[in-house]
């Protein structure tokens, strides 16, 4: 398979949340810090977004239910998650990183992929810029960051991971193969720990073990993964750094079985529209800011409006509530309404929200 050269970049900012909370309250420093669900002295339900490292050296993880947090490091500070400052910060840093980059793709709410071919012929030279990246995010944002240097996407994301916190891992092409090898399979993306436990029964734990494996079994094993898998264990990713323009909409609409002026129909309509476009954002990890709604009467005349809010959300009562308000006007007339719809864009990905709290 031809490949051609390219130098991707991959960026992930250090302990996002807590770092930011950090950034933002000086007295935090130094102090396990955990963001996430409230702990309620141990009876807490739900989980922890992110700790910083302090917190980390107790044990705590993202994705953990707060309350074992809470028996891990009783002594750290929990603060809930402030959505808004970090889709603020995380914008801040994507301008500042986009500068840098030919094509530019945000991944998720602290990481992005940056292919910098036409600033940086060599690795030496993409070395230098990675470097003068991290300090203007230092400078600028007073936060720190990991990047991985590699010749595809794939390698970037595993280089950054390679040095946490503060690092820069630059791996050649030359290089790849062996920087690889050592790695436990767990580090390629989408291994998770039902693939890593199958694959240890197989007797593969390392990214090498995997490569050198014979990729008829393992795709009559994993399917159409399977040979994914052994394609990544042998370094090769040609995705392209695909530039978003990261506005996106979701929106459900219902028609009525008979058209309607009642409005506790249309509001429970609505209500219900509201729940499944919040529940699709909330399912692709998406923020909004917009929201819209459409009303069509009786005789097809359609109508929209949409309000833009001071800040970004993927909370249900949030879209309900505004939802409602646009929908106050087309009541009044007391006319009868055939379909009603619910959008909502302008998007943030915060990717990594699988674990709202
Ligand atoms: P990560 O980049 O996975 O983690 P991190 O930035 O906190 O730490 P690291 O230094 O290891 O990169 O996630 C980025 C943010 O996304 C994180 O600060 C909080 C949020 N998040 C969740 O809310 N739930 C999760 O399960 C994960 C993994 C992240
Ligand atoms: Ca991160």
């Amino acid at each position: 398979m031809s490949r051609k050269t390219r130098i991707i970049f991959h960026l992930d900012m250090d302990h996002f949340y807590t770092a930011v909370e950090e950034r933002e309250r000086p007295d935090l420093k130094g102090k396990p810090v955990v963001v996430g669900a409230d702990p309620k002295e141990g009876k807490g339900r739900g989980v922890v977004a992110t700790s910083n490292y302090e917190a980390r050296k107790a044990g705590v993880r993202s994705g953990m239910p707060i309350s074992r947090a809470w028996k891990l490091c009783p002594e750290a500070v929990y603060l809930p998650p402030n959505f808004p400052l970090y889709i603020r910060v995380s914008n801040e840093v994507m301008d500042i990183a986009r500068g840098f980059a030919d094509k530019f793709e945000q991944w998720g709410i602290d990481e992005a992929f940056l292919d910098v071919l036409e600033r940086a012929r060599s690795p030496d030279e993409a070395e230098a810029l990675a470097k003068q990246l991290k300090q203007e995010i230092k400078l600028k944002e007073n936060l720190t960051c990991s990047i991985g240097v590699g010749p595809n996407k794939l390698v970037a994301k595993i280089a950054s991971d390679f040095k946490k916190p503060d690092g820069l891992t630059v791996v050649k092409e030359k290089e790849v193969e062996s920087f690889l090898t050592p790695l436990p399979v767990r580090r390629l993306l989408w291994v998770g720990r039902k693939t890593e436990a199958k694959l240890k029964n197989m007797g593969i734990e390392t990214i090498g073990d995997l490569a050198r494996y014979d990729p008829s079994v393992l795709s009559e094993t994993f399917g159409v993964m399977g040979l994914q898998m052994h394609l990544m264990a042998r370094g090769i990713d040609n995705s392209e750094v695909e530039t978003r323009s990261g506005v996106k909409s979701i929106s459900h609409e219902t028609t009525f079985e008979e058209d309607t002026d009642d409005p506790s129909v249309v509001l429970a309509a609505l209500e219900a529209l509201s729940n499944d476009v919040s529940e699709e954002a909330a399912d692709q990890q998406l923020f909004f800011k917009t929201i819209s709604i459409k009303v069509r009467y009786e005789n097809f005349e359609t109508h929209t409006t949409s309000k833009t809010l001071p800040f970004m959300t993927n909370r249900p009562k949030d879209l309900k509530k505004t939802a409602r308000e646009l929908l106050q006007n087309y009541l009044k007339h007391g006319r009868k309404i055939r379909l009603i719809g619910v959008r909502v864009s302008s998007f943030v990905s915060g990717e990594k929200q699988k674990t709202l709290v």
